[in-house]
């Protein structure tokens, strides 16, 4: 029987994220529904608000980092029962498909249709209805529900003792950032690292690149907040801006630059790639992390690119492997090896989420949640 389920959705972009009560349908086979915990409100979900990101179903139904308890089993679905923890991968893997089979977990084809909200397999097929007409679902997630209906592709099990609340970052924010600097950056120790752009991404790229054993993270925030943020959180240095973060670079270094810059601004603009180019040293990396409008072309120095033999990586979910990296992370938490709690700047309600992007606008949040009632 289907579910009625408040959630938060938009009906046009750009447009603003209103609470209406949809009907969800039961999960069918290799699927799960999941009663929300919490939902993190990552900058990718305003992308829809502002139009950066165009989707192509509307109302769509945002959120996409999230953590819940399972109420629903689809027949024949092995692996999960009613009652089990589990967190979302914004991404999901099959681990049959070509990409997957090659070990690219991350760009699995069961991804294509994200943007459409359908099921992974049948662009007209939706869970989510709201007055008979089909709702998109953000990510094929949509954690800004009460209750959502997701495959279990997306769906990772976790431990019972883990709080719900800090697992849910690590279904983007977490994986995203740390992935970028450890993963796609391949930071290695003794390295010179500029993270550009200090968000729930960015944050996290820091964690990455202090855990990779960098000397330096240099963090780049014109926000005051953030710079302070970036520090508790293994920033060794910060500046308000990549102009005064290379330079510095380059006076810790013989003139060379940093060994790697990690782009982690929340709205990714066509002259930042440039930026991250010049501020590496021959041979480095840059990693363009964030989104922007994504119709753009990025001009880059042809110089750098061959002569210099610079390398720009892209990387989604940090180039990590979800459903064996996600658990990882959350053995890290539960070592005190990784920082989760202290992500969380302020909690809000489901009809909150205009307010919490008006928040993260203002610069006032490095995590907001939405924390769902019991
Ligand atoms: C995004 C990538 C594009 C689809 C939505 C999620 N990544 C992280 O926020
Ligand atoms: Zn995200």
């Amino acid at each position: 029987m289907p579910t009625s389920t408040r959630a938060s959705i938009i009906r046009q972009s750009p447009g603003e994220y209103e609470t209406v009560t949809l009907e969800l349908d039961d999960p069918k086979r290799g699927e799960v529904q999941v009663k929300m915990a919490a939902s993190g409100l990552c900058h990718s979900d305003d992308h829809l608000q502002t139009g950066d990101l165009q989707v192509m179903t509307y109302p769509f139904c945002g959120g996409h980092e999230g953590s819940g308890v399972i109420t629903k089993v689809g027949p024949d679905t092995p692996g999960f029962e009613e009652g089990d923890h589990v967190v979302f991968s914004f991404v999901p893997s099959c681990g049959q498909c070509s990409a997957c089979r090659r070990g690219d977990f991350n760009l699995c084809d069961k991804g294509a249709l994200l943007l459409v909200g359908s099921r992974a397999d049948d662009a007209e097929d939706f869970r989510m209805k709201l007055d008979g007409q089909n709702v998109g679902q953000m990510c094929g997630i949509s954690t800004f529900s009460e209750y959502t209906t997701a495959d279990v592709a997306s769906v990772i099990k976790i431990d019972k003792d883990i709080p719900l609340k800090s697992a849910a970052l690590v279904g983007c924010g977490v994986p995203t950032g740390f992935g970028t600097a450890v993963k796609a950056g391949g930071v290695k120790p003794g390295d010179v690292v500029i993270v550009m752009g200090i968000g729930g991404i960015g944050i996290n790229a820091v964690q990455g690149a202090a855990h990779a054993g960098a000397t330096r993270v240099i963090a780049v925030d014109p926000v005051p907040f953030k710079r302070e943020m970036a520090q508790e959180f293994g920033a060794t240095d910060v500046f308000e801006d990549m102009q005064k973060a290379t330079e510095f670079a380059q006076s810790i270094t013989e003139g060379q630059g940093a060994d790697v810059c990690l782009i982690t601004v929340g709205v990714l603009q066509p002259d930042h790639p440039a930026q991250g180019l010049a501020s590496i040293r021959k041979g480095g990396t840059v990693v363009a992390t964030g989104l922007g409008d994504m119709t753009e072309m990025a001009p880059i120095s042809m110089f750098d690119l061959t002569l210099m033999q610079k390398r720009l990586q892209g990387a989604i979910i940090g180039a990590q492997s979800p459903h064996s990296d996600i658990p990882k992370l959350l053995r890290m938490y539960q070592a005190g090896q990784l920082k989760l709690d202290e992500l969380i700047t302020k909690e809000y309600t489901l009809d909150q989420v205009t307010e919490a992007y008006k928040d993260m606008h203002e610069g006032k949040n490095i995590r907001g949640v939405i924390v769902f009632d019991d």
